[in-house]
């Protein structure tokens, strides 16, 4: 029998126990979607679906020898990261990603919890700025982390534009700006640099825990099965809009999208 040629794609994000967001729903994502996933955790959370109740950081040394060691072995046709966490971890991420020459980088900027808790050290989104996004063939920031980026209010179509462009100036190649927390319509825009595009749907009511994940997952899935990223883009917002639509509970607290 022959063997499929098998797409990876490596997830860099935090744990999150109950498995609703971080490298564990990124896992799955990766496996719904048909990709092989690998995983390096940046940092652990105590959490359950009612929230985060404390994060732990990994030793530098040992984050860098989770890379170091996989990459050395197994090459990944895209990666995404998530909960970063450090100032430092950003910075090893952008020097692996040189030198092992990886391409379809996903950056998930994530800055706060959806229950209001810091996902982020203080200093650490100057290095988001100043190392991540540089290396980012997407970042999938929603309205908030994309105000806290740019120091931008944004309320609606046209301040999302203008951020996208703002955005755009770190150095990123595509801007998706998800605008599942506005108001209204859950509009998602994306800039790559030249044109815009805009996917919308009906707002589905509810609080979820990782939407964001699982999208940005879902993007890094798509850049390692070879589609462009408007392709990418649609792909990823109907499977993201489909588990939000079947998500059920798994705890008392938000519900886990169905992945
Ligand atoms: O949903 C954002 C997120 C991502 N990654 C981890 C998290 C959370 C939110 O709590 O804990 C590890």
């Amino acid at each position: 029998m022959k063997i499929n040629p098998m797409k990876i794609a490596l997830t860099i994000a935090g744990s999150d126990p109950s498995g609703g967001a971080g490298f564990q729903v990124d896992l799955r994502t990766f496996k719904a979607m048909g990709v092989y996933g690998l995983s390096v955790p940046s940092v652990l959370t105590a959490q359950n679906t009612r929230g985060v109740n404390s994060v732990h950081e990994l030793p530098e040394d040992f984050f860098t020898a989770q890379l170091d060691t996989l990459l050395d072995d197994v090459r990944p046709d895209a990666l995404k990261t998530g909960m970063v966490y450090t100032a430092q971890n950003m910075k090893i991420i952008a020097e692996k990603i040189k030198e092992h020459s990886l391409d379809n980088l996903v950056v998930d900027p994530i800055i706060i919890s959806s229950t209001g808790v810091p996902l982020i050290k203080e200093e650490a989104l100057k290095a988001m700025k100043d190392y991540l996004l540089p290396a980012a063939k997407v970042i999938t920031p929603n309205i908030n982390e994309a105000s806290a980026l740019t120091g931008m209010d944004i309320q609606d179509k046209s301040d999302m534009k203008d951020a996208a462009m703002r955005l755009k100036d770190y150095g990123v190649q595509s801007v998706i700006i998800t605008g599942g927390h506005m108001k209204g319509k859950a509009m998602d825009l994306l800039f790559d640099g030249a044109e815009f595009m805009s996917l919308e749907n009906k707002k589905l009511e509810g609080k979820y825990h990782g939407t964001g994940c699982v999208f940005s997952a879902a993007i890094a899935a798509c850049l390692a099965l070879d589609y462009g990223i408007i392709e990418a883009f649609i792909k990823a917002k109907e499977f993201t809009f489909d588990a939000i639509k079947s998500a059920g509970s798994v705890g008392s607290g938000m519900k886990i999208l169905n992945i």
